[in-house]
């Protein structure tokens, strides 16, 4: 199995700039631990950022065929992207949305995320750790059932 663990703008800062919010953890540290936690699960962990919103669009598009699911932190692209919304819907690929933070305990502009109605879960709040349950919450999705 192979899944795309993808970040969105501004996380490649993580664990340079407010740790108060984000952790202390940088993304070079997450994605470690998700490949890590991936062999755990048996799943190849394949990691990308950009900043971007067309290059996280084409991401998508890629993932389709050689993935078997994707661990989205879309950041703030998560609130505004129709794009990336529409990328998710054409992939037909299971997506999670992940945060670090939970946004519903932050700014109300945090509170709505355009991808959530079409990813087929979402995990918030958990910090960095949030990642692994991502990990393990879309082996669950795809394979739980025959396990
Ligand atoms: O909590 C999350 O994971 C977010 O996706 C992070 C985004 C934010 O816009 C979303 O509402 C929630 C922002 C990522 C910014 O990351 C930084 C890391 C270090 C320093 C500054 C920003």
């Amino acid at each position: 199995m192979n899944i795309l663990v993808l970040n969105g703008p501004n996380l490649n800062l993580l664990g340079t700039r407010e740790p108060e919010v984000y952790g202390h953890h940088t993304l070079a540290d997450i994605e470690a631990a998700c490949i890590a936690h991936g062999k755990t699960l048996g799943v190849t962990v394949s990691c990308a950022q950009s900043n971007v919103e067309g290059v996280l669009v084409d991401h998508l598009h890629a993932a389709r065929g050689s993935m078997d699911g994707v661990v989205l932190n879309a950041g703030a692209y998560t609130h505004t992207s129709i794009a990336l919304r529409d990328a998710i819907s054409a992939t037909r690929l299971p997506v999670v949305e992940l945060h670090l933070s939970n946004t519903h305990a932050r700014e109300e502009f945090r509170h709505v995320s355009m991808i959530a109605p079409v990813c087929v879960g979402v995990i918030l709040g958990f910090g960095a750790a949030g990642y692994q349950l991502a990990l393990t919450a879309l082996h669950w999705h795809l394979y739980g059932s025959r396990s």
